[in-house]
């Protein structure tokens, strides 16, 4: 019944699981997504996940963000479309309940951001990608992990994992503690690191081998929210979001750092390399 089933994420993998985009379609095909995050002094990581999300293929973006971020934001990324959720800092959480939604990046630990948050986890039932901050607020309390629904995908970093769940001696500790907790919420947990890992709630491992140390930089998580909201909003199943959206942004990756450099790649490359990694799927 512990019967271990470990996956390597190759090209057969993702070959299985990648679809092509149906020329019969229209935006409402590929869904809607709100991206919840930005703070006074963190609106780039809003940013960068809200255009991966666009570049990942999503229908319609929106972004949840406080007032300071609007013109930030309208201006690096018309295709986006803006909704105010606060100041300086996001306080209100009101979401089309047709959205998938990706929360956390640069969204702060405001004690107003926190309460308007776990408000919201209490009355919202459906998947949700979190990361970053929305992780380091569920953190303060063990309780509100149980406030997490049934089947969210969440990215922590190994920090952001240890001060959910605690400390670890080695990363294979780490995996046999994600997978217990995997199953006993329900979740997907995309253990982030140079290889990445995702855990599925029935004990299934998948690892990515994508990627380089020209990720090892603020916004490169940030982005992967994106990736993996957009992907869920454009119909594929959250274990396939979450397969397709780690490896895809490691070979994103890989491209940026042959043109630029392990080096002086940024997030941004990462994200204008998306067009060839589809490019290579279709
Ligand atoms: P150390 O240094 O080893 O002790 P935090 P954050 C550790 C936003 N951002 N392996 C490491 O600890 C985010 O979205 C905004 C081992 C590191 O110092 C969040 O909202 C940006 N350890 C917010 O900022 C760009 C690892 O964790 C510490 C590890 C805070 O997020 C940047 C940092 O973690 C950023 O994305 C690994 N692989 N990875 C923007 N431009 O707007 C991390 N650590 O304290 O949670 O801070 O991740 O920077
Ligand atoms: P974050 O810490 O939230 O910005 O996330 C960092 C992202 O970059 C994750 O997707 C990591 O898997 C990836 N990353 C960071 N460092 C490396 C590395 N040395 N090799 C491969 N991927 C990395
Ligand atoms: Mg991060």
């Amino acid at each position: 019944e512990n019967e271990t089933r470990d996956f390597v994420i190759d090209d057969e993998v993702i070959k299985s699981i990648f679809k092509i985009r149906s020329e019969f379609s229209h935006k409402g095909t590929y869904g809607k997504v709100n991206i919840i995050g930005g703070s006074y002094g963190k609106m780039g990581a809003a940013v960068l996940s809200t255009r991966a999300a666009l570049k990942a293929g999503a229908g319609l973006t929106f972004t949840i963000a406080p007032k300071c971020g609007y013109e930030i934001l309208q201006t690096s990324d018309p295709e986006a479309m803006f909704i105010e959720g606060g100041k300086d800092f996001i306080e209100s959480f009101h979401i089309d309940e047709t959205a998938v939604c990706g929360i956390g990046p640069g969204l702060g630990t405001h004690e107003k951001t926190a309460e308007g948050f776990l408000k919201f986890l209490k009355s919202y039932s459906k998947p949700l990608i979190l990361d970053a901050d929305a992780l380091n607020i569920i953190a303060q309390n063990p309780h509100h992990l149980n406030l997490i629904p049934e089947k969210s995908i969440i990215t922590p970093h190994p920090k952001e994992f240890e001060r959910l769940f605690g400390k670890t001696e080695n990363s294979f500790q780490r995996t046999v503690l994600a997978k217990d907790k995997s199953r006993e919420l329900k979740i997907y947990i995309v253990l982030k690191d140079h290889h990445t890992q995702i855990i599925t709630p029935e004990g299934m491992v998948f690892y990515n081998i994508t990627g380089n140390s020209g990720l090892a930089k603020g916004g490169s998580g940030d982005i992967l929210t994106g990736i993996v909201t957009s992907f869920l909003a454009q119909q594929y199943t959250e274990q396939e979001a979450a397969i397709l959206g780690v490896w895809f942004h490691g070979r994103a990756a890989e491209y940026a750092s042959e043109k630029h450099s392990k080096e002086s790649m940024l997030p941004s490359d990462v994200i204008n390399e998306f067009g060839n990694v589809f490019s290579v799927l279709n």
